[in-house]
């Protein structure tokens, strides 16, 4: 577990933020068992809401504050279907403190009805101009054509319809890694976030897991109390009310902290999903409390599935149009290669190195190498070798990060000097550095072996050049402030520059494929040539 400034960091990974048995208390919440009908669970603050306190729900007839023909229809609403809630409107009923039309959000979830109350607020709007709004963010999302575009049309579209202070798109780069904000709408006078990353740890796992299942969350007032559950652990399954799915589930006080601490009151933020993947974020920040109405959300978390459909099909023909692109350029590349393999690869280094933006390229063949650009260093080329002997001709094996690989991995062998015994090792080879100091190692390579004997093509890539800058110190993300723990306020004002030690920028699946097509055609090409045929396969 990291520890920074004596906060222990796994702290965060361990919070079960489904099970935190609170709800926000701008609304109630009440979990019915449907065979009987009786009120399992209750909020602690039903008294206020429904005139009802909660010790005398439980184990009652929801029927006593719930009328039974709403009751019906949210059973019926939710019925056969656990994963799809349904919301209407209800009239205060008899008793009820809130007075006015209350929006009633139910799903099902641990075999119960988990129904949500929110007082309708007198702003919420009007169905028709709602709609419009919809139906115009849809029609611009549909009309982006690039990433870019559509995750500038997402921010703008979600802040017309919230009216959040920020809102951003929020990349991840991994599963679990960090993220930059590469689209930003914000208000005048706040401080401009796009560009920035921020460190992995601000988004811990487990809250990525459910925001995989669960599409959208909103925090109403991150200094709002939050109200207990009762019973606060269900003696049927020793454990709180799952809240997963619950629109009022009250979140990790961590988190609550560092929107405290980046001076905004109420946030919200919608999934966006690729492959089943959590691809990012839309994040809303609101400079004092929000309760977005039910078909608000609703809408946000509609727009956010068109907005990751959109994505895909954008990201699918980008990528179809890179590799129609990249078999083109392998062409031309392979016909200024047509005569005389070794002579005119490094004649031509720099157009096959051009190919896939890289530093060095080099053709290892029969203990001869050709090349151009940064020198591999004579280890690297050996290990490369062993690599290659152990792999199909024609499967590309790359990584952005040489230096990281982990033991039992390429890095082993890669870094074993006593395999002496593959074939064609070109022991005593002239090395292009001064004999006996090491060259440096590139921070990526991507190699397709051309034979079962370690011969190879291989492309280099040196440390990613551009520092990333970070909204903190990604090596200590998180540090104790004066007033106990605290998560350190960030931002651009205390932007932090950093670059990923040791990575190259990553091999795209446009480059793997530009450099199988070369290597096809490269192997068309010695097979036309009888005497390369001989020397290829001898
Ligand atoms: C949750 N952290 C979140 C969420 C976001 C961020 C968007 C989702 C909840 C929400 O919508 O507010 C972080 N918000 C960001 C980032 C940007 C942004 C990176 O706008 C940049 C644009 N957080 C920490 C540390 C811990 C932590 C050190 O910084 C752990 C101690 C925890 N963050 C944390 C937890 C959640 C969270 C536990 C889940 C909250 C929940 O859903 O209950």
């Amino acid at each position: 577990a990291a520890v920074s400034d004596g906060f222990d960091l796994s702290q965060c990974v361990r919070e079960p933020i489904h099970l935190l048995g609170g709800i926000q208390s701008y609304g109630s919440l009440l979990a019915v068992d449907p065979a009987a009908g009786r009120v399992e669970v209750a909020a602690e603050n039903t008294g206020t809401f429904f005139g009802v306190p909660a010790e005398a729900l439980v184990g009652e007839p929801v029927t006593r504050v719930l009328s039974a023909d709403y009751y019906a229809e949210a059973l019926a609403g939710t019925a056969g279907d656990e994963e799809v809630p349904v919301a209407f409107p209800v009239v205060a009923g008899h008793g009820w403190a809130t007075g006015g039309p209350v929006d009633v959000s139910a799903h099902r979830r641990d075999g119960l009805l988990v129904l949500e109350f929110e007082p309708r607020s007198a702003d919420a709007p009007a169905f028709s101009a709602f709609y419009q709004g919809v139906r115009r963010a849809l029609a611009r999302l549909r009309a982006a054509t690039t990433v870019e575009d559509c995750c500038a049309v997402a921010a703008r579209e979600v802040r017309a319809l919230t009216g959040f202070d920020r809102v951003v798109v929020y990349r991840f780069d991994g599963d679990d890694g960090p993220g930059e904000v590469i689209a930003e709408e914000v208000t005048d006078g706040w401080e401009p976030w796009l560009g920035l990353w921020f460190p992995a740890t601000d988004i811990p796992p487990q809250a990525r897991r459910l925001y995989r299942e669960n599409w959208i969350r909103v925090i109403s007032d991150v200094d709002d109390a939050t109200v207990g559950l009762r019973p606060g652990v269900r003696p049927s399954t020793g454990a709180p009310l799952d809240l997963s799915q619950a629109a009022l589930r009250t979140v990790s006080g961590f988190h609550l902290e560092y929107l405290r601490n980046i001076g905004v009151r109420s946030s919200m933020s919608v999934s966006v999903l690729r492959e089943g993947r959590l691809w990012g974020l839309v994040a809303c920040h609101g400079a004092g409390p929000v309760r977005p109405a039910p078909e608000v959300r609703s809408a946000c978390e509609m727009f956010g599935t068109a907005f990751s459909l959109h994505l895909a099909v954008i990201e699918e023909r980008e990528r179809a149009d890179a590799l129609a692109e990249s078999g083109r350029r392998a062409a031309s590349v392979a016909r200024l290669l047509e005569e005389g393999l070794e002579d005119r690869f490094t004649e031509h280094a720099g157009a096959v190195a051009d190919l896939l933006r890289a530093d060095g390229v080099l053709l290892r063949r029969d203990g001869r190498t050709a090349g151009g650009g940064d020198a591999f260093p004579e280890d690297l080329v050996r290990a490369l070798g062993r690599r290659a002997a152990g792999l199909t001709p024609g499967e590309v094996w790359a990584t952005d990060r040489l230096a990281e690989l982990p033991a039992g991995e390429p890095a082993d062998d890669l870094t074993d000097a006593s395999a002496g015994g593959t074939a064609g090792d070109p022991e005593g080879e002239p090395s292009d550095g001064p004999a006996g100091d090491p060259q440096p190692w590139p921070a990526g390579v991507l190699m397709v072996p051309v034979s079962r004997r370690g011969d190879f093509l291989a492309w280099s890539r040196r440390e990613r050049p551009a520092p990333r800058q970070w909204a903190a110190d990604p090596a200590t993300p998180l540090r104790v402030g004066p007033r106990g723990e605290r998560l350190t306020p960030r931002g651009s004002s205390a932007v932090f520059r950093a670059t990923m030690r040791g990575r190259s920028l990553p091999w795209s699946a446009r480059d793997e494929a530009a450099a199988r097509e070369l290597w096809r055609l490269l192997t068309e090409l010695v097979l036309r040539h009888a005497d390369a045929v001989t020397r290829l396969n001898e």
